[in-house]
């Protein structure tokens, strides 16, 4: 079976890439001129982008009045802003999942440097990068296609990915991270993501009580499961390509966390699955792009919608976007509140735990819009035979 590395890329080991026994490195100064791209990357007719495509019709959410009122969820008339909002996350999250959130509090600044470090770290030198490479199976370090690990259907990006842990417990912070992974000279790159990631989750769990009560659950119930999270972030960058029609910089594919936040920089490429065709989110710098991922699909036992989506890529301009994926404490069990339950509306998913979820989307199954179900299935099956 296809193992995955991260949400759709497929991995199969030990296979040359080359045409002539050497391997491919994904260089993008080279490779981003090139008009015969290597055929690795050229995807089947199936799944071949168009650039041209409408536009998603995706609410826009003012978080404003909900954030600088602290007592926004627990009064029993709930303002009419908040009303709002709760009923276009609904309508949205049962459509499709995805909306965006503005005047969400995150500063300018912040963001801005965290987009600057990102330039910063995939402007290293390919040796300096691979000093952190990601290893098979595993969710954090540097990945592009440059290794022999992957066969076909090559997405065209380089991606950063780190743990970042809200527990007050927790060993180790971002910065941690990359000094230990890097070195000591990355510790403003790590101070500027634990910054970012502490932002994220806090984010987050605003945005999970607003969920809880376009659910009808008690606001405090995700927010609560959501505490000292175990997520990951992670930075892409997908550099020109001049054959944009033929290849894919993120191919489709579900997000199996629970809530993804992304920071598109100016450049359109982000792509939803909605109604049978494919629909683009353009960048907005003020928004940040908010899905619902296949851990929250099993909690909400499947009234929100994990989306299929993917990014394209273009020949004039490089494209970024930070993706914080929140991601329940490793040994929470995933299991809707019970207000999502009664006698006509049965558990959709069994109980499972987000650790074991991520070792199956990354040793037995690529994340498509089927891997909650065959994970579901696969449990039910593993829990017959003991
Ligand atoms: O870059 C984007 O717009 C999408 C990224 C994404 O889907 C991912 O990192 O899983």
């Amino acid at each position: 079976m296809a193992v995955i590395t991260s949400p759709g890329e497929e991995y199969k080991p030990n296979l040359d890439l080359g045409n002539h026994h050497t391997p491919l490195i994904f260089n993008p100064s080279v490779l981003n001129l090139q008009y015969n791209i290597p055929i690795q990357f050229i995807w089947p007719d199936e799944d071949k982008p168009s650039i041209d495509v409408p536009e998603l019709d995706v609410p826009l959410i003012d978080l404003g009045n909900f954030l600088s009122d602290i007592d926004s969820t627990s009064s029993s008339s709930l303002s009419s802003s908040v009303l709002e909002a709760t009923s276009l996350i609904s309508t949205a999250c049962n459509k499709h999942g995805f909306f965006l959130v503005v005047n969400h509090g995150v500063s300018e600044a912040l963001i801005s440097d965290a987009h600057d470090y990102m330039s910063r770290f995939f402007d290293l030198p390919l040796p300096e990068k691979q000093r952190v490479l990601r290893k098979p199976g595993e969710s954090c370090g540097y990945a592009s296609s440059f290794t022999s690990r992957f066969y076909t259907k090559l997405p065209w990006k380089e991606t950063f990915s780190f743990p970042f842990s809200d527990s007050k417990n927790r060993s180790k912070t971002v910065q941690d991270y990359f000094c230990d992974t890097l070195g000591h000279g990355f510790e403003p790159f790590g101070k500027v993501y634990q910054e970012y990631c502490e932002a994220m989750s806090s984010l987050s769990l605003k945005v999970m009580e607003l969920l809880g009560l376009s659910l009808g659950v008690r606001p405090d119930y995700f927010r609560d499961f959501f505490e000292e999270n175990d997520s990951i972030m992670r930075l892409n960058y997908y550099p020109p390509c001049q054959k944009p029609d033929l290849t894919l910089g993120t191919g489709p594919h579900c997000d199996p966390t629970s809530l993804t936040i992304l920071h598109q920089d100016h450049v359109n490429g982000l792509q939803v699955f909605v109604e049978n065709q494919w629909q683009s989110i353009p960048p907005n710098p003020k928004a940040f792009v908010v899905n619902i991922g296949d851990t929250f699909m099993a909690l909400s036992n499947k009234r929100y919608k994990s989306c299929l989506h993917r990014a394209v890529v273009n020949s004039e301009s490089e494209r970024k976007s930070l993706a914080f994926f929140l991601c329940p404490k490793k040994d929470r069990v995933v299991k809707p509140p019970r207000e999502l339950l009664d006698s006509i509306t049965p558990r959709r998913y069994p109980d499972f735990t987000w650790s074991v979820f991520l070792e199956f989307t990354q040793k037995h199954y690529r994340a498509d819009m089927n891997t909650l179900q065959a994970f579901s299935d696969w449990l039910t099956t593993n829990a017959s035979k003991t």
